[in-house]
């Protein structure tokens, strides 16, 4: 049996249940066949053993009272996953669909992820099954500071840094920086994503979603092409999406299509994206209310059709994992869809990944496609340990630059295993060689 075979058995026996995790450490391992089957030294030193089991995973009880002075008790968790080259960093989930499976696999790509960024961030991952839709502010106060009371002396700014991630945003992080400067009586750079009057960083909110396109616009330079009049599909209109689809109209596409959990709109003359803000970031509302105020626009309700089923030249799927199913890959390859960029982590599955890169779409992972997220962190790290604030065009061209630091590191990682434009070996390898290395050099740990 190889090597990876090996390990692909001890998580599908000691991980059972953990379906995500499993297929996040599946499609990893599969693209790392081509290195570490070759060299003797991984297995010698009982590597891949060690890289899918966490550092620690911690579960604990966030109890909270709701407005009506009921006690509520939630479940919290934070996989501090593998600290080789740097404090673990990672964001934090608050879903009602949050366990131990997704926080893991969330842990997981977060390592890979994070080297490719170039900056030394270890992997870490952490949420609660705590569900902020229809919560007071005062309810998602008490959650948060339950949930850092506990979190508190797990973490650190040399520890282990955690961000935003699904139901976690500016308001949230908020609420737990002031519970943990409360209990330490320490100001420092514990969490990223922290407001701009606080140690927050310039251009943090719009990262992610500008790094998706920055990557893709670095790719489509190669071949002499660009944003301009390309017809966009975006799934989500949270913090990823919004921002996302707010570069991509600057550099001159259409993006005609957005969803949330309930549905999707299409707008055939491109989407307004003020419009989106008031509905989902400042009102909190569903997206249904888009097509209200917008009568020519098309809401269609989740029972009745996917976001997918609209033809375009670019598909980003931006909301969560497994969204985009072999079913969905062969409609948006059929209709002409030539490039597809997760903003999300994970969100297409395995078949539909092949199905598209087989029909000669260019992928993006999302480890390297949503990595401008998790780097601007990393420069909002910085500026807080030097303690200055650089403006938002200092951090914006910090973030093209790494972006396009990604960008070549897979493609030249694909190149030299001979697998020229496969992007997911090409991250998977690029990421896991700089990971692995500090491993070694650091010993049996
Ligand atoms: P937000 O909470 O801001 O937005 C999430 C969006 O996705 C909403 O539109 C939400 O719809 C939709 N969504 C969430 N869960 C589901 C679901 N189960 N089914 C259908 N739609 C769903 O999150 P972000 O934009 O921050 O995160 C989106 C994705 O990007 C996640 O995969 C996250 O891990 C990833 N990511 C985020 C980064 C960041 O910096 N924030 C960095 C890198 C990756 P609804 O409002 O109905 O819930
Ligand atoms: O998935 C991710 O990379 C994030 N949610 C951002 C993590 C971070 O630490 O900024």
């Amino acid at each position: 049996m190889s090597y990876v075979d090996k390990i692909i058995s001890i998580i599908e026996k000691g991980d059972v249940g953990q379906s995500e995790f499993i297929q996040a450490a599946k499609e990893v391992l599969e693209s790392l066949r081509i290195i570490v089957d070759k060299d003797s030294v991984y297995e010698k030193a009982g590597l891949l053993e060690r890289l899918v089991e966490p550092e620690r995973a911690l579960i604990f009880r966030v109890p909270w009272t709701d407005d009506s002075g009921k006690v509520q008790v939630n479940r919290g968790f934070r996989v501090q996953f593998n600290s080789a080259i740097g404090p673990y960093k990672g964001g934090l989930r608050f879903h009602p669909s949050v366990n131990l499976s997704i926080i893991k696999f969330l842990g997981f790509e977060q390592i890979f992820k994070n080297s490719l960024t170039g900056l030394p961030m270890g992997g870490g991952k952490g949420g609660s099954d705590f569900d902020p839709k229809g919560k007071s502010d005062n309810e998602v106060m008490r959650f948060c500071q339950s949930f850092m009371t506990e979190l508190y002396r797990h973490i650190g700014p040399d520890t282990d840094v955690p961000a935003g991630d699904i139901g976690v945003g500016g308001r949230e992080i908020g609420f737990m920086y002031g519970q943990y400067k409360r209990i330490t009586n320490s100001f420092t750079g514990v969490l990223t994503g922290k407001g701009l009057g606080w140690g927050g960083s310039l251009a943090r909110t719009e990262a992610t979603g500008y790094g998706l396109i920055y990557i893709i616009d670095e790719y489509l330079r190669t071949k002499g092409d660009g944003f301009k009049g390309k017809k966009i599909v975006v799934s989500g209109s949270g913090n990823v999406a919004i921002f996302a689809a707010q570069k991509a109209m600057e550099l001159g596409a259409a993006v005609v299509s957005m969803s949330d959990s309930n549905g999707f709109i299409y707008h055939k003359n491109g989407i307004n994206l003020d419009t989106i803000k008031d509905i989902k970031l400042i009102n909190r509302e569903r997206l249904s209310k888009y097509a209200e105020i917008h009568n020519d626009a098309v809401y269609t309700d989740v029972n009745k059709g996917r976001v997918w089923d609209i033809p375009c030249d670019i598909a980003l799927p931006c909301a969560t994992q497994n969204e985009l199913l072999l079913e969905d890959a062969k409609k948006l390859a059929g209709s002409g869809c030539k490039i597809v960029g997760e903003g999300a982590n994970m969100p297409t599955t395995l078949d539909a990944t092949e199905l598209l890169q087989s029909k000669g779409a260019a992928f993006f992972p999302g480890k390297a496609a949503n990595a401008g997220g998790v780097a601007t962190s990393g420069l909002e790290m910085c500026q807080n340990s030097a303690r200055l604030s650089w403006s938002f065009e200092e951090v914006d061209v910090k973030l093209k630059n790494i972006m396009a630091g990604i960008f070549r590191s897979m493609d030249d990682a694909a190149r030299e295993f001979g697998k020229e434009g496969n992007f997911v070996i090409g991250a998977n390898i690029a990421g896991f060689k700089k990971v692995a290395k500090a491993m070694l050099d650091q010993g049996v740990i």
